[in-house]
């Protein structure tokens, strides 16, 4: 009989089953709280926007909807049949258009409409960021699509109309192949706006929407300070860097995965020195970040001076203390970017906030302390 050892020394080895991720829920006593208050999850999200369909697949269903229309055989008079045909396959064609459109943008503005808190706050901010941009508003965009929709059936009602004065069948056929083409035409004259909407759908979609029950450190600042640099040296973000102010235009999220938990590092534009009715979307967006979601913010300051004028190092200091009052009992951490460079012979050491942490990322001093402080923040020891 075959021994038992001898069995078991033949077996191939079998790695003992993983242990299930550690997914510690963050402890950071704010956070915490956040938890414990999270609204439901919102009914809808910007992920539920539908992916509209473009013009040569609605066109395509309109052809196949018409395709299925058929004479009606017990309508005995040839002319007259031939003449509803021509009507109803028009009609079919023309419906077929404008209830897509129609539910296309029933279905955009509801999800809208439902967004939880940040998302909808991300989504007005970022399209009026794109305005301000040089964009188009929401509203026109809106009214083009409905405008398109509204000429379709006009065409449609005028092309039956046509249809059903058909003298006979060969009459009918061509009235009916003129009023599709009449139709179709119209269709592609407006398509301009149902591309827009598709766009602005897409951009959208695209927000970055934080993974929901991970905690979400904010870095706020001033443009120019070296938010972006701090984002790309701490986490799996890649945001644009660049040595003028403004680079960062909308919120951008990298991720950490620390040793016993993993969280969220979100980029913002900069914040700028002025009362909060003042501000632009872009500044919306970095607040609105801190105030929706269950966060932690990483106050970014460069008090080498050489930010350029709109973040001089008193303003950086001015702007911390109304943030910090606006969001007081926040997780908070202060951090002096750019130490390799001297202070700004304008700062009083005195007035550099205590514990601010000093931090370069271009000679490399303190990052990885800076690492581990903003896992301590949200409640990973990491
Ligand atoms: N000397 C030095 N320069 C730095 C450091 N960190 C960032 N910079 C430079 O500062 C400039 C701005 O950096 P960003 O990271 O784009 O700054 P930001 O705050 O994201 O800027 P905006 O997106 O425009 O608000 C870039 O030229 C960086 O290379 C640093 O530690 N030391
Ligand atoms: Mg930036």
């Amino acid at each position: 009989m075959m021994r038992l050892s001898w069995l078991v020394a033949t077996l191939p080895l079998r790695r003992p089953p993983l242990p299930p991720p550690q997914c510690r829920r963050f402890v950071h006593p704010w956070l915490a709280h956040q938890e414990t208050l999270r609204e439901p999850a919102g009914p809808s999200s910007l992920g539920n926007l539908p992916d509209f369909k473009g013009g040569t697949r609605l066109l395509k269903e309109a052809y196949k909807a018409s395709q299925l229309v058929t004479p009606n055989p017990r309508i005995a008079h040839a002319k007259k049949r031939a003449a509803k045909h021509a009507t109803q396959k028009i009609d079919a064609y023309a419906q077929s258009l404008s209830v897509a459109l129609r539910e296309q943008l029933k279905v955009f503005r509801s999800v809208l409409r439902d967004l939880p808190p940040f998302e909808g706050q991300l989504a007005t901010l970022t399209l009026a960021a794109l305005e301000r941009e040089g964009g188009r508003s929401l509203r026109e965009v809106e009214n083009d699509f409905d405008l398109m929709r509204r000429a379709v059936v006009r065409a449609g009602k005028e092309a039956t109309a046509d249809a059903s004065k058909a003298t006979s069948l060969i009459d009918a056929k061509e009235r009916m192949e003129a009023g599709l083409t009449s139709v179709e035409d119209t269709f592609n004259e407006h398509r301009g706006a149902l591309d827009e909407l598709i766009t602005t759908v897409g951009k959208l979609r695209r927000l970055p929407r934080p993974v929901g029950g991970e905690p979400v450190l904010v870095l706020v600042g001033m443009p120019n300070v070296g938010k972006s640099s701090l984002v790309s040296a701490t986490s799996t973000g890649t945001p644009e860097i660049n040595d003028y102010p403004f680079t960062t235009r909308r919120l951008k999220l990298g991720h950490v995965i620390g040793t016993a938990g993993r969280y969220q590092v979100m980029d913002t534009p900069g914040v700028l020195a002025r009362t909060e009715d003042e501000r632009n979307p872009m500044e919306g967006l970095t607040l609105a970040a801190v105030e929706h979601l269950p966060s932690a913010v990483v106050y970014v300051m460069d008090l080498s001076g050489t930010s350029g004028k709109q973040s001089a190092p008193l303003l950086q200091l001015g702007v911390r203390e109304q943030v910090r009052e606006r969001y007081a009992g926040r997780p908070w951490l202060d951090v002096r970017t750019k130490a390799d460079l001297p202070l700004d012979p304008e700062v009083d050491p005195a007035a550099i906030p205590a514990g601010t942490l000093e931090v370069s990322v271009i000679d490399d001093i303190n990052v990885d302390v800076l690492q581990r402080s903003m896992a301590q923040l949200v409640g990973d020891e990491g």
